[in-house]
């Protein structure tokens, strides 16, 4: 059974002054932590040492694993480096960057290098302890490098990554200097995902406007290797809450923590993102809108240090003790005062009573990957003593949890309504709410979570993983291909695909000349006896005349519905039906569209109309794209024309214009018995394959989702390919050939009397 290997930046545990260890806090400890395995599988956390452990120490002594299950693992790294890295890199450019707080990001290369040394030291420990079926699961944006860089070591290993926290607009990720790379290397892993369907969605338009890549949501495709996508909320270990929540301990606890008045609790670690301020403004804004309430709630606001090496930390904690003082002064009494303000950690059963004694819960998070806090306090809930969550609707626990009050947090004049609105709920609406929410929380754990992420990682195909089955093509391989090929064939047809296969894509169509050193390497290929050429091309005559002057092939046009037969000198029409009930109808629409995308251009050919928006601002053309698509389909239904979304074209074209329909007609009538290789890197160019499956060889280029027989990585790749090709398809052509000949004196001189 595969092995679960988790990877993290720094194992759940820290070191003591007292050289003990203690747990350490935080979601991704908490969602981690929470996983209970359904059967028994060995199960290993790697992550970075705690600070101040050293090698030597960790050989001594570990923690006592107690009930836990996972074996740690920890990388020790150089202090600097990992400062350079944490504090630098991650905290000070990442974390801001990702929670939309541009203003606080610190981007520098040292820290970037560091960052690249530490996913790099990660990527080695890992490749050379991990075994070929092991499932890798890395955790959050702290290892962003780690896919590719381990990918690069191990292309044998499948590899997970999850992203804890949100995934911001595409307008505030393209900020970031080295977005290429983070976004280059976490489509490298198999699987990626995301708490919220609109953190995929972002990431989505940053691949798109970023790297100009297309995804369905579910995947994509890149380099050859196919990222699946997916949304997979994190939740809680619910029973083992539920259980400790009700223990005699918690429940004497939560007695004494209950007040005289409604207690609105707040558990955060302390951040900017958690919107401390904006809470306590809201607090400020009730007790200011509604005098009625004062003296009847009170807030107790637990800021758990975190991350207390930054100076930021610092600054918000000074920031908050002074607002807090300034609100309680303005309205505290002699027997009331309304905030409790604590800048410290509590225990596991402290927090629980605190769950168990509040009366509601706020959460006014500026953005927040999910927030556990939530969850943990929903689970925690009584059904003598029910409390309301108050929840930002910038966290991604709101899309999960139906019944909260939502809020706007940055309205605080809202936020306080909806406190009032919590103080006055009947209990049997907190009941109501909290029994649907309960029931969600019971049925999805933090170990289904874990469970359906690792069984979709376990499931990406064999072929998406590593290196796909891209053709080298290494010398061995290409003399084994030409081998192959001439013990079956006498005679070869070489078909080709213009744009993209015989020359680069350019920024615009008329760009896409052929350049002279290819038109002389095409000369050579038509000087072998045994091989013929024929170009099919979705362009019209006079371009494919004009580029193929003087050169013996054969061309089709417009995707064959013409063609150039080069010993009779002569263009065919090979479509039959009429264009008059389609192509006026098409010219309009696309007409329109030119004049609303801009840099967009209709490229009219006789039984064809492209709508090119290769140079058009990608994003609106792409929507555009679908649009006219659609129109299409509706506006000439029925009528004998074939609708196609290429690479940033859209084209409608007659159906009998088909490449796979010319690719058969010219191998049944122009060359019988000619063995096909086929090339193209275009959807067209799949009729072509589909036609010659089983008949000679395809071979598309750049795309692994194809029916083609082989795939070759890039265009540059097509001509030195073929030259090696076919000069080792000759030797052996002209072997067979003189053997055929030996063979048949041979056979005349015996048969001589
Ligand atoms: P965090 O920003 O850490 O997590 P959150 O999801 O609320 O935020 O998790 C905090 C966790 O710390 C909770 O499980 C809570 O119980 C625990 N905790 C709080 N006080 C504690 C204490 N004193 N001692 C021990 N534990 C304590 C990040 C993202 C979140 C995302 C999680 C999980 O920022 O948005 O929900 O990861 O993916």
């Amino acid at each position: 059974m595969s092995r679960w290997i988790m990877v993290s930046n720094r194992l759940p545990f820290k070191l003591l002054p007292n050289g003990q260890f203690a747990p350490s806090s935080g979601g991704l400890v908490t969602a981690i932590g929470g996983i209970r395995s359904k059967a028994k599988v060995e199960r290993i956390w790697i992550g970075g040492a705690p600070e101040g452990l050293t090698e030597e120490a960790w050989r001594k002594r570990r923690p006592t694993s107690g009930k836990s299950a996972w074996q740690h693992v920890p990388i020790f790294i150089n202090e600097d480096l990992y400062d350079s890295y944490y504090n630098g890199f991650c905290n000070d450019v990442l974390w801001p960057l990702l929670h939309y707080q541009n203003d606080l990001i610190k981007f520098s290369d040292q820290v970037w290098n560091a960052y690249i040394q530490v996913n790099d030291h990660f990527a080695r420990e890992i490749a050379s302890m991990a075994k070929a079926d092991d499932l890798i699961w890395v955790h959050d944006y702290h290892l962003f490098l780690l896919p590719q860089l381990l990918k690069r070591l191990r292309p044998d290993l499948r590899i997970g990554f999850f992203l804890h926290v949100p995934f911001p607009s595409s307008e505030v990720f393209r900020q970031l200097p080295s977005r290429e790379a983070i976004l280059e290397s976490l489509l490298t892993a198999d699987l990626v995902g995301f708490h919220d369907y609109s953190y995929l969605h972002h990431f989505c338009s940053s691949l798109s406007r970023i790297l100009g890549l297309e995804s369905t949501l579910l995947s994509v495709r890149h380099r050859g290797h196919i990222t699946r996508l997916g949304v997979f909320p994190v939740s809680i270990d619910t029973q083992a809450i539920q259980a400790r929540a009700r223990s005699a301990e918690v429940d004497e606890l939560s007695y004494r923590y209950r007040k005289p008045c409604f207690f609105f609790l707040g558990v955060d670690r302390l951040d900017y993102i958690k919107g401390l301020d904006l809470k306590l403004l809201a607090f400020k804004t009730l007790l200011a809108r509604y005098p009625e309430v004062h003296g009847k709630c009170s807030l107790l606001q637990l800021a758990i240090p975190t991350r207390t090496g930054t100076p930021e930390f610092s600054r918000l904690h000074q920031e908050f003790s002074r607002m807090v003082g300034e609100i309680n002064g303005l309205f505290s009494t002699p027997s009331w005062t309304p905030i409790h303000y604590m800048h410290t950690s509590v225990n596991g059963d402290e927090l629980l009573s605190l769950y168990r004694a509040a009366d509601a819960l706020l959460v006014t998070s500026k953005r927040d990957g999910m927030n556990l806090v939530a969850l943990e306090y929903i689970a925690a809930q009584t059904s003598e003593h029910p409390g309301v969550v108050v929840l930002s609707e910038f966290t991604g626990a709101l899309s999960i949890l139906s019944h909260t009050l939502p809020i706007n947090p940055w309205n605080t004049d809202d936020t306080a309504d909806k406190m009032k609105l919590a103080m006055e709920m009947p209990k049997q609406e907190k009941s109501y709410r909290l029994a649907s929410m309960t029931r969600y929380l019971e049925r999805y754990t933090a170990t289904d979570w874990a469970q359906t992420f690792l069984d979709d990682l376990a499931k990406t195909p064999l072929a998406a993983v590593g290196v796909p089955h891209i053709f080298q093509p290494t010398r061995p391989a290409v003399d084994a291909l030409a081998a192959e090929i001439a013990k079956k064939a006498h005679h070869v047809s070489l078909i080709l695909d213009y744009d993209g296969t015989l020359v680069p894509i350019e920024e615009s169509p008329e760009l896409a000349v052929l350049p002279p050193a290819t038109r002389e390497i095409l000369r050579d290929f038509t000087r072998f006896p045994w091989l013929d050429v024929l170009i099919i091309s979705g362009r019209e005559k006079r371009f494919l005349q004009a580029q193929f002057e003087g050169v013996p092939v054969a061309l089709g046009a417009e995707h064959g519905a013409i063609y150039f037969d080069p010993q009779k000198k002569k263009w065919t029409q090979r479509v039959q039906r009429a264009r008059s009930g389609w192509y006026p109808v098409a010219v309009k629409i696309l007409t329109d569209y030119t004049l609303r995308v801009p840099r967009s251009q209709i490229e009219k050919k006789h039984f064809a109309l492209s709508w090119h928006y290769r140079q058009s601002p990608s994003e609106y053309a792409d929507y555009m794209a679908k649009k006219i698509a659609e129109e299409l389909q509706v506006g000439l239904a029925n009528l004998p024309v074939t609708i196609i979304r290429g690479k940033k074209v859209v084209e409608v074209r007659a159906a009998e214009a088909d490449k796979g329909l010319l690719a058969t007609w010219y191998l049944e009538h122009q060359v019988p018995g000619s063995f096909p290789l086929a090339f193209g890197d275009d959807r067209t160019d799949e009729d072509m394959f589909l036609a010659l499956k089983n008949r000679g060889y395809s071979f598309r280029i750049g795309v692994t989702d194809t029916g083609a027989d082989h795939v070759l990585e890039s265009q540059a790749s097509v001509l030195p390919f073929l030259s090696a090709l076919l000069a080792s398809l000759n030797q052996r052509m002209r072997s067979n050939r003189s053997r055929e000949a030996q063979q048949r004196t041979l056979t005349s001189e015996i048969a001589a009397p």
